[in-house]
């Protein structure tokens, strides 16, 4: 398939990077990790849809889209910052799951070094892979890894 697209969606609150908490989430915008993302999906022969929203529902809904893609041949998969959802969300979960989506989950900060509330994901159960602690430039592992296993499928 030339040119598969890679989503990456981005959940709650993420829309304020870079505008709060530097000290966990570092000083890029969202607008710097899209183009961070460009970069590495062009790297990859990939082509990127990048998203953010702060409704769960929306957030499911593009997951289902993108394993409608993703079954068509036209999508390698998605990397998924679900936020603060990752540790609440059996929906997003059942999502993917339901989706057969191949997904990436990805986390900015390292969420096992940080409050007990985060160290669970409903996401990772369903995911093909876990990156957490890289600060932004987890998004360029993430498609990487996901171009990996695009590629060996
Ligand atoms: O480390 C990550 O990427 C998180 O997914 C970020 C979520 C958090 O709830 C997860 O536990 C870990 C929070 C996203 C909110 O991002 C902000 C960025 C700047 C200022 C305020 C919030």
């Amino acid at each position: 398939m030339p040119h598969p697209t890679i989503l990456v969606l981005n959940g709650p609150n993420l829309n304020l990077l870079g505008s709060r908490e530097p000290g966990v989430y570092g000083a890029r915008t969202l607008a710097d990790v899209e183009r961070l993302c460009r970069d590495a999906c062009e790297a990859h022969g990939c082509v990127l849809d990048f998203r953010q929203s702060n409704h769960e529902g929306v957030l499911i809904d593009a997951i289902h889209e993108a394993g409608a893609a993703q079954a068509a041949g036209t999508l390698a998969g998605a990397v998924i910052n679900a936020g603060a959802y990752t540790h609440t969300s059996l929906a997003l979960h059942d999502a993917i799951k339901g989706a057969q989506l191949r997904a990436v989950e990805l986390h900015i900060s390292n969420v096992h070094a940080r409050e007990a509330f985060r160290h669970h994901s409903h996401i990772s159960p369903v995911a093909a892979g876990v990156i957490a602690g890289f600060g932004v430039a987890g998004y360029t592992l993430a498609i990487t890894g996901l171009a990996l296993l695009f590629l060996a499928a």
